[in-house]
């Protein structure tokens, strides 16, 4: 699933910015046609942005079902001849597009592009008319799931089992492309390297797909450049395998990129197609406890994160993006969890060239029954009526997707499958173990994990054995012992050396954190209070710093975030490091103190 670019044969129209926009307040608006003909609104929204806090009005921020969005697109009148293609980055949780009425495209899980070729329906330098209807709701059988309830007054209401605002919209860009008929479809390139420090060598498997008629006498060249696009190597074939003398790697901190750049070949050696894919040298590799990035051991510092912004809600922005990677330079993070979803393609192409490691994961969160009261849904009580096939199904497409999308990011080294699923009792086993070995087969070079939640301590958990890594969520002294850190820190240690003892394999704290209001000071250790925060992740670091399969530490969260309404909340998680806004808790400072003097010592 290749992210469209300019280059030399191909071309690339952004169509963000405002978009006529209607709320489908009776969800009539697909049987009623509004596809057909100009939408009836003065309304107007900006893409990309969540839609739902922008509008001073409750009726657009609690409605359940489809939203639309409508423009006029020129294509460019260069393109006759070109496939022509529209791509939206992202749409969430459930899209419809369609071009002059005629649907073309239609995708379910809100955090991973789709598109189609439109050229059958589009006329280089004519207009079309682009709407885009799209649904937040989520059911039993979405990615994440939902329920959605039917009050006495037949008011809809979406409920879900996690943690965070169910923000809607469209999130990420939306883009009009052209591509050669026949065209690079698709690149996997897997990297390794063998010799002596100073005298390294890289190798670069590559497979390449082609898409269209591409004729017996075409060929397929790969060049690989340097980061100062001088070319190191050449290749031919569809696959293969190319060596870099002399090798920079990718580092943790110090990243480096190549480009593999894919050239569709006529019978007379004319480029018809070229594709410049981005990739780094590194490996990534689980040994006993350790957790090796070029064969040295990795100790992860930083936070599970959210796309997650006033106003804009959970689009994408580069400003802030670049704000959210400043703020990790500053406080000494090497890495992030994409909790709980993945992120922006942006997200994860500045991740690669500014050598941050990313824990990648899907939207799977909230797989998870023993939540039902803390979220206020019905309690369901064995796997098969928490999740169904469709679940699983629509699980499978979402291991799949990320896969596809991040593959070639050398800045994911471990596939997330879940966040906190039920990972006890009956039905567990029999869903998680098909769904790991998926992750594997579509990609047996970085580790697969998911993310233990805490009730599902090494005694009661079924599935952790099938995992290469343990991902942990603790929250010994703030929902348990709270404001207790000294049984807490006991509790923690006994149940690490406990994990240790059981599979012997490596452990990331992925959460640990503590609500805290900023400007709430204490000197008796009190929950919710700066120091209580700053003490409650001191105490973690205690023992973290005891345990050695312990090999990272990623607070809960990087930043306050908003979540659904519930007495637990206080206008949202106030966990972050930062404010909302991104301003440095006490905490923030603390951690700064440590990793920023681990970073200077590594
Ligand atoms: C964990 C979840 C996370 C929550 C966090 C919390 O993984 O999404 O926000 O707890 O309660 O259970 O703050």
């Amino acid at each position: 699933m290749l992210k469209p670019q300019n280059g030399p044969t191909r071309e690339l129209v952004n169509l963000d910015g405002l978009y006529a926009f209607k709320v489908d307040s009776a969800n009539s608006g697909l049987a009623e046609g509004w596809q057909n003909a100009r939408l009836e609104t003065s309304l107007e929204m900006g893409v990309p942005a969540s839609y739902n806090d922008v509008f001073a009005d409750q009726e657009i921020r609690d409605h359940v079902g489809w939203v639309w969005y409508q423009r006029e697109v020129r294509v460019p009148r260069g393109w006759a001849g070109e496939r022509i293609h529209v791509r939206l980055d992202s749409a969430t949780h459930a899209g419809r597009v369609f071009v002059d009425g005629a649907l073309v495209a239609e995708h379910l899980g809100g955090y991973m592009p789709f598109g189609a070729d439109i050229t059958e329906h589009v006329t280089a330098g004519g207009t079309f008319r682009l709407t885009i209807a799209v649904s937040n709701e989520l059911t039993q059988a979405t990615i994440p799931p939902g329920s959605i309830t039917v009050g006495a007054d037949g008011r809809r209401q979406q409920k879900y089992m996690h943690d965070f605002y169910n923000y809607a919209g469209l999130h990420r860009s939306v883009w009009l492309y052209s591509t050669p008929a026949v065209r690079v479809e698709d690149i996997t390139v897997v990297t390794g390297f063998e010799g002596t420090p100073g005298e390294l060598t890289g190798t670069v498997e590559y497979r390449i797909a082609v898409a269209g008629d591409a004729g017996a006498d075409a060929a397929v060249r790969v060049r690989i450049l340097d980061a100062d696009g001088a070319e190191v190597t050449t290749a031919h074939g569809v696959e293969g395998t190319a060596a870099i003398p002399g090798v920079v790697l990718w580092q943790p901190g110090r990243a480096y990129l190549y480009a593999l750049v894919a050239e569709v070949l006529d019978a007379d050696g004319a480029v018809v197609d070229s594709y410049s894919q981005p990739f780094g040298v590194r490996t990534v590799e689980v040994r006993g406890t350790e957790f090796l990035i070029n064969g040295e051991p990795f100790y992860f510092t930083g936070f599970g994160m959210h796309e997650d912004h006033t106003t804009i809600g959970k689009g994408h922005s580069d400003a802030h993006m670049v704000n959210d990677f400043s703020l990790l330079d500053w406080i000494g993070a090497n890495s992030f969890r994409t909790a709980h979803y993945p992120y922006a393609e942006e997200v994860m192409d500045f991740a690669d060239r500014h050598g941050i490691v990313v824990i990648d994961e899907t939207a799977a969160v909230g797989l998870n029954a023993d939540f039902a009261g803390f979220f206020g849904t019905t309690p369901m009580a064995t796997y098969g009526e928490m999740v169904t096939d469709e679940t699983a199904a629509n699980h499978r497409q979402a291991i799949s997707e990320l896969i596809a999308r991040d593959k070639n990011h050398p800045s994911v080294v471990i596939w997330s499958i879940a966040n906190e699923p039920k990972s006890s009792g009956e039905g567990a086993r029999e869903y998680f173990e098909p769904l790991a070995a998926l992750a594997r087969e579509l990609d047996p070079t970085r580790p697969v994990g998911f993310v233990n939640v805490m009730f599902d301590t090494p005694d009661k958990d079924v599935i952790s054995d099938l995992f290469d890594v343990i991902m942990l969520n603790r929250y010994y002294g703030w929902y348990l012992n709270t404001g207790d850190l000294a049984s807490a820190e006991k509790a923690l240690e006994d149940e690490l050396t406990t994990w240790t003892e059981k599979l012997g394999r490596p452990m990331i704290m992925t959460e640990y954190g503590a609500d805290t209001l900023p400007g709430f000071h204490s000197l008796y250790g009190q929950p919710w209070s700066e120091e209580y925060q700053a003490d409650f992740l001191d105490m973690y670091h205690r023992v973290f710093d005891r345990v050695p399969a312990l090999v990272g530490e990623h607070v809960w969260n990087f930043a306050d975030f908003a979540t659904s309404n519930g007495i637990m909340r206080v206008d949202g998680n106030k966990k972050g490091a930062f404010t909302r806004d991104r301003r440095p808790k006490a905490a923030a400072h603390a951690l700064r103190r440590r990793w920023a003097g681990l970073r200077d010592r590594a």
